[in-house]
């Protein structure tokens, strides 16, 4: 068939204005998905999106987004009362800017909840659960597309998980949790997530068993996570299954925080496993009305939770550490009815300096700690850096090597000094210090700027 000028014309044209490899077929995974009527999305941080290149991958390739730390009690509500949106803020700006809904992650939950909360006796502990509720939700009202209202509440063997919240509020503090949520945003679905509940077994049985209690009960759940946290070969035989007896409860299902991981370094046949796990996962999720879209924590390998969690092992996620995309980003491709070929990974913009930072404690004694924080740059080389973060727990500084390190309050500034300034394109540099601590001495996210 011919084609006539004017469309001719109008291909040439559109060959032009958009960036190369978008032309034609190859869109990213969002657009593909949400042709299917479902959506797929990412876990993010602040500091992670600081690196313009991996921003540009995830508006690209992620229609919905799951602040990864930033809406956790011990970033929101660091003392009772005082409240700091500002780090999930700028994720949820970020997303608006993209044209991404945004998973809120997560309200109740054991983990990463400071020492305050885990210390009040059971009448005030339930009343600040209340209260965090009431201001997360309602900071955050109509903005949202859904919230994990209570996460991993559950043990392996399928009784509830021993928590402080368990211990001290009994079974009924998850539906409490819920209505609470409802009351302040009823246009935010509220979700139930876990890890471990991908198939069918004790633990997913027992939160499928709560979710139709809930139902019977009028107990508003409008969702259920499965975390799938999972090992490389071992998705679970039942995962649609699984699904498909969660959707038939009534409540929508979404696959919320999909990594595959492997021990590393990767080999050929490792990758191409993973890849058939990548497409189980997706094709479990297609194929029930209901599921209604899978995140994956995170896109690239160079930014995951697993090396520093399980040593040794990694290599989790669709991109590589380089944005490459991975034979696992091939399967999502093809299984979300991808054809051609899959777009390029976007090049670094020009004059890109980005940077990351990671916090870890690498001593700590009775009243005292030592601290260090690694400097990565991102695909460009900067020539200096600030690093922030705030003290949820009352630490306190009392002397730092590499770094310029100044306090307001708990807010820490840390600059580089002169000889630790210049770090090439993706390598990395440290600083350290001493400080105190009494309590608890949880490790703070910190974020870094580059120049
Ligand atoms: O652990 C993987 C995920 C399991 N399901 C719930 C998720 O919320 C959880 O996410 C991870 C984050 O990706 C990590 O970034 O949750 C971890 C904590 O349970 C997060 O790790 C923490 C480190 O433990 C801290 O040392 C660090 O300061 O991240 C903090 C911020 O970087």
């Amino acid at each position: 068939m011919r084609h006539s000028p004017v469309v001719v014309a109008a291909a040439i044209a559109a060959a032009v204005v958009l960036p190369a490899g978008q032309a034609g077929a190859a869109s990213g995974l969002r657009d593909l998905a949400a042709a299917k009527g479902v959506y797929f999305g990412t876990a993010a941080t602040v500091s992670e999106w600081n690196d313009a290149t991996y921003k540009a991958l995830g508006a690209r390739e992620a229609n919905m987004l799951t602040p990864g730390n930033e809406m956790k009690w011990d970033t929101t509500e660091p003392s009772q009362g005082r409240f700091n949106f500002a780090p999930a803020d700028s994720l949820v700006s970020a997303a608006v800017a993209a044209n991404q809904r945004v998973r809120g992650h997560t309200l109740v939950w054991h983990s990463q909840t400071p020492s305050w909360v885990q210390n009040l006796g059971a009448t005030a502990l339930h009343q600040a659960m209340l209260d965090h509720i009431n201001a997360e939700v309602g900071h955050y009202k109509g903005k949202l597309y859904s919230w994990d209202v209570v996460n991993e509440a559950f043990n392996e063997d399928g009784t509830r998980r021993q928590s402080f919240w368990q211990q001290k509020l009994g079974d009924g503090y998850i539906a409490d949790a819920f209505r609470a949520a409802r009351a302040v945003d009823p246009a935010a679905k509220l979700y139930y997530n876990d890890y471990n509940t991908d198939g069918i077994g004790a633990k997913s049985d027992a939160v499928y068993a709560m979710v139709k209690a809930f139902k019977q009960q009028g107990v508003p759940i409008d969702g259920v996570g499965l975390q799938a946290h999972l090992i490389l070969g071992q998705v679970p035989s039942s995962m649609q299954q699984n699904i498909q007896r969660f959707a038939d409860l009534g409540v929508e299902v979404a696959i919320t925080e999909l990594d595959v991981r492997m021990t590393t370094p990767s080999t050929s046949d490792k990758l191409a496993t993973q890849a058939s796990d990548y497409t189980k996962v997706a094709n479990a999720c297609l194929a029930v009305r209901g599921c209604v879209g899978i995140t994956t924590w995170g896109l690239s390998d160079r930014y995951s939770w697993i090396p520093s969690t399980f040593p040794g092992e990694g290599a989790a996620l669709p991109f590589d550490e380089s944005f490459q995309p991975k034979p696992a980003y091939n399967s999502l491709y093809v299984a979300y009815g991808g054809t051609g070929n899959p777009p390029p990974p976007p090049p670094p913009p020009p004059g890109d300096k980005t940077c990351a930072a990671t916090y870890a404690i690498v001593g700590q004694w009775a009243g005292g700690f030592q601290g260090e924080v690694r400097v990565t740059a991102g695909s460009a080389a900067i020539s200096g850096w600030t690093v922030t973060w705030t003290f949820a727990n009352g630490q306190t500084i009392t002397s730092s090597w590499s770094a310029a390190i100044t306090a307001s309050g708990s807010a820490i500034t840390a600059n580089n000094v002169g000889y630790n300034g210049p770090v090439g394109a993706g390598g990395s540099t440290t600083f350290g210090f001493l400080g105190t601590w009494n309590g608890t001495n949880s490790a703070p996210s910190p974020v870094c700027t580059g120049r």
